[in-house]
This record gives structure tokens, sequence and C-alpha cells, in this order.
């Protein structure tokens, strides 16, 4: 599976790796990829291991939020 976030608060590259590795220690998160410049996070996952909701959680705890 495949998802986009919308990522906000994100404005330089330690915020960047924050948000990747938090979503990367997620169990069933593949691959991770942070744009900076169009607030997108492309995540692909395994969708029987982790949902979004999970992701939003892991962003969130960083202090960013997601907007859907
Ligand atoms: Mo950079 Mo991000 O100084 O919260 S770590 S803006």
């Amino acid at each position: 599976m495949e998802a986009t976030l919308d990522v906000r608060g994100m404005t330089c590259s330690h915020c960047e790796r924050a948000v990747e590795g938090a979503l990367q220690e997620l169990e069933g998160v593949i691959g991770v990829e942070v744009n900076l410049g169009t607030n997108r996070v492309d995540v692909t996952y395994d969708d029987a291991q982790v949902t979004v909701n999970d992701m939003r959680k892991a962003v969130e705890d960083q202090g960013y939020e997601i907007v859907v």
C-alpha cells in the first residue's frame, strides 16, 4: 500500500529526519519519502501491520500535524 500524508510544521531537514525516523520505526512501514517543499510524505507500507492512523499518531508524537 502507499499513502501520501500532508504533514505541517516541517521546516528544516532535522524535522524531515524526525518524521522519517518516527515512521520508519513503525512495524509494517517499508519506505518513507519526505518532501519538505510540498509538505508531502509518501509512505509505502503493509496494511496488514500498520494503519494510516498509526502513522498519524507517530508523526503527532513528534510534534507535527497531519492534514487529511
Ligand atoms: Mo528545524 Mo523542525 O530547526 O521542528 S527541527 S524547524
